[in-house]
């Protein structure tokens, strides 16, 4: 096995390979043929087809009390600061957030490189309370994911500034312990076996983030928590599967942060009307088989700081809701798209979603790695 720890060459400290690994494996939409039309903005005719087709479910009474607890747990996490001044290439994505999260399967490596600022004196460490372990002297380290599915707390600290990153690193209940489209008696359905036009954006997940109800309100990044993303189908079941894809959490981070500059306020969060969803509820809604949604890197979203009312703001400050507001909130995410890969973010799907007697106006956003366009 080649171990992927790098050494730490900021202080020119030369440890060796092996002490700077550490390894803890045992421890602890809308109709899209009816509304949109190609234009400049459909970049290809690819892209079209590959629009989300149907629509996210009836915002419910449920929708406006999830808000408003949402509300509550971001309102109590606002006082930390969100943005440190050091960098972590986690899973080979820059993450300066003072909290984020990785997925991994059971017993895979995960890489966290540190991109340690000038001037640093002390070294930064690694402490891993599920395991009991702390190191320190590393720029990087590769953690071997504990065998057991489930989620585990990592956390770098900059001893010379006090500033701290809290990583939640999910380990995902592999795929192929589904039986009959059945996870611990959580229904899946199937996915497609053939990746999209041989995208492998589009290849079968080989496990997803496993839920109980202890995990409610658990913040993933600043300004999202991991329930926010958990498919809208009805279950008896006590455990629930989902897949949220950090770029997709980073984009919509970045998106949260240049909403609220440009409106001159301070929104919570971004209400999540629809994310992840199993192939099972896809299909049952007829959406497209191979719908980002279901690989957990979508999201028809739209803000709802004002009233937290289970529909979209004012935010283009006409006096209505319209869905001339969601055509703002779909600028945003556009301009931030066109812009993505020089800030490290991928860049993605986004389509525009007017009211209907189901739901208000939305957006949809996705990082499926390539520009697409629709709705508008
Ligand atoms: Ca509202
Ligand atoms: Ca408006």
């Amino acid at each position: 096995m080649t171990h992927v720890c790098k050494p730490f060459s900021h202080h020119g400290l030369a440890l060796s390979a092996s002490a700077l690994c550490l390894l803890i494996g045992t421890a602890a939409c809308d109709n899209a043929t009816g509304t949109a039309r190609a234009d400049a903005q459909v970049r290809d005719e690819a892209a079209s087809q590959l629009a989300e087709d149907l629509p996210p479910p009836v915002t419910s009474p449920e929708d406006t009390e999830l808000a408003r607890q949402e509300k509550d747990v971001f309102e109590a996490l606002a006082d930390q600061p969100v943005r440190l001044s050091f960098t972590v290439q986690v899973q080979d994505q820059p993450v300066n957030y003072q909290r984020f999260f990785a997925l991994a399967l059971p017993g895979e490596l995960v890489e966290f490189d540190i991109e340690v600022p000038p001037d640093t004196e002390q070294p930064f460490t690694f402490e891993l309370p599920d395991a009991g372990e702390s190191l320190t002297g590393e720029a990087a380290i590769a953690w071997k994911a504990p065998d057991e599915p489930g989620h585990y707390r990592l956390t770098i600290k900059d001893p010379n500034t006090g500033e701290q990153m809290e990583i939640t690193l999910f380990v995902l209940r592999p795929l192929d312990e589904k039986e009959d489209g059945v996870l611990n008696g959580y229904r899946i359905g199937e996915y497609e076996d053939v990746p999209l036009a041989g995208n492998p954006v589009y290849n079968k997940p080989a496990g997803l983030v496993e839920y109980t109800e202890d995990m409610e309100g658990l913040p993933i990044s600043p300004h999202f928590t991991i329930d926010q993303f958990l498919c809208k189908q009805a279950t008896s079941s006590d455990v629930k599967y989902l897949l949220v894809q950090p770029a997709l959490i980073l984009k919509l981070e970045q998106l949260l942060e240049n909403v609220n500059a440009r409106r001159g306020v301070e929104a919570d969060t971004i209400f999540i009307m629809s994310g992840y969803r199993t192939p099972y509820y896809n299909k049952s809604i007829g959406n497209v088989p191979y719908s980002r949604h279901v690989y957990g890197d979508a999201s028809d979203i739209y803000i709802d700081e004002i009233g937290n009312d289970g529909v979209i703001d004012d935010l283009n400050d006409d006096g209505e809701i319209t869905r001339a507001d969601a055509a703002w909130l779909y600028d945003m995410a556009e301009e931030l798209d066109n812009t993505a890969l020089d800030i490290g973010l991928r860049q993605g799907g986004i389509g525009e979603y007017g009211a209907n007697a189901a739901h208000g106006p939305f957006v949809h956003v996705d990082t499926r790695g390539a520009p697409a366009r629709w709705g508008r």
